[in-house]
């Protein structure tokens, strides 16, 4: 399938989702280590929130939010809470079972993103909590590297999830600019839709994910410039058109 028609139908079926999602959407993103997760969640956020790298890990789940003020917290297996720093996350100084981090930035008023720790380590207890994530998100994304996509360690993890969690996936083909030319994307298309297309709402690029979230913002917008005092909810009509 080329770019173009993937692009289009891809569109559709992942309006479906942001439709039927409450606000803000809640958006978990899972995968094997190092297939770009938190690379893709900084893209969703606009900039470079969290650090991305080969090298050092997400070690536990993160949650971006909005807040009033730009603020990032650890939360300790006991329960306690205590301010952190990105510095002492990557220096490995601050363990946690979660990181919340709450920003001022406008991305955030209808969107709510969990960035999960890679899969595929054999940690069984992160994968559990992995499994819990997908299941109380609006949206899953499923990153696959396009160098390697949608391995069988990823398949059973995938199929691992019940269809009602399934069917709010969208698998997101990562490091897809690596690729040697365009044919190698058609043919790497090809194989994820004989593949896994059966078990995804849809399978897209980054890009046309961020081309997705802005067009369903921006209906949203002229449906509340139109409406001021309506509230949003599920059934906004703005999102059913996106
Ligand atoms: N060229 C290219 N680089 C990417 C892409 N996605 C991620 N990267 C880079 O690959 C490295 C790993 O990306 P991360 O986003 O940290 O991967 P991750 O899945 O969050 O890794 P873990 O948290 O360890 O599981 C980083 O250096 C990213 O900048 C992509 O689509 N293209
Ligand atoms: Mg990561």
């Amino acid at each position: 399938m080329s770019r173009s028609l993937l692009h289009r139908s891809g569109q559709s079926r992942g309006a479906e989702l942001l439709a039927e999602a409450r606000l803000p959407t809640r958006v978990a993103i899972a995968g094997e280590v190092n297939s770009g997760k938190t690379w893709l969640a900084n893209g969703l956020l606009g900039s470079q929130v969290l650090p991305t790298s080969f090298v050092t890990r997400t070690e536990v789940p993160t949650v971006v939010e909005f807040g009033a003020k730009s603020r990032l917290v650890l939360e300790r297996s006991d329960g306690s809470r205590v301010a952190a720093s990105w510095e002492e996350v990557e220096a490995g100084t601050c363990q946690g079972r979660r990181l919340r981090q709450r920003l001022p930035s406008p991305r955030l008023q209808d969107l709510r993103l969990v960035d999960t720790p890679g899969l595929g380590d054999g940690d069984e207890q992160m994968a559990h909590r992995i499994r819990c994530i997908c299941r109380s998100a609006d949206l899953v994304l499923w990153c696959t590297s396009a160098l390697q996509a949608w391995k069988a360690s990823e398949r059973d993890f995938w199929l691992s999830l019940s269809p009602r969690v399934r069917d709010k996936g969208l698998l997101v083909v990562t490091f897809g600019d690596m690729l040697r030319h365009d044919q190698d994307a058609g043919r790497v298309l090809a194989r994820l839709q004989a593949e896994a297309g059966l078990h995804f709402r849809k399978i897209v690029f980054p890009a046309q994910l961020f081309d997705l979230l802005a067009r369903a913002r921006l209906q949203r917008a002229i449906h509340s410039a139109r409406e001021p005092t309506i509230a949003h909810s599920p059934s906004t009509p703005a999102l059913l058109s996106a």
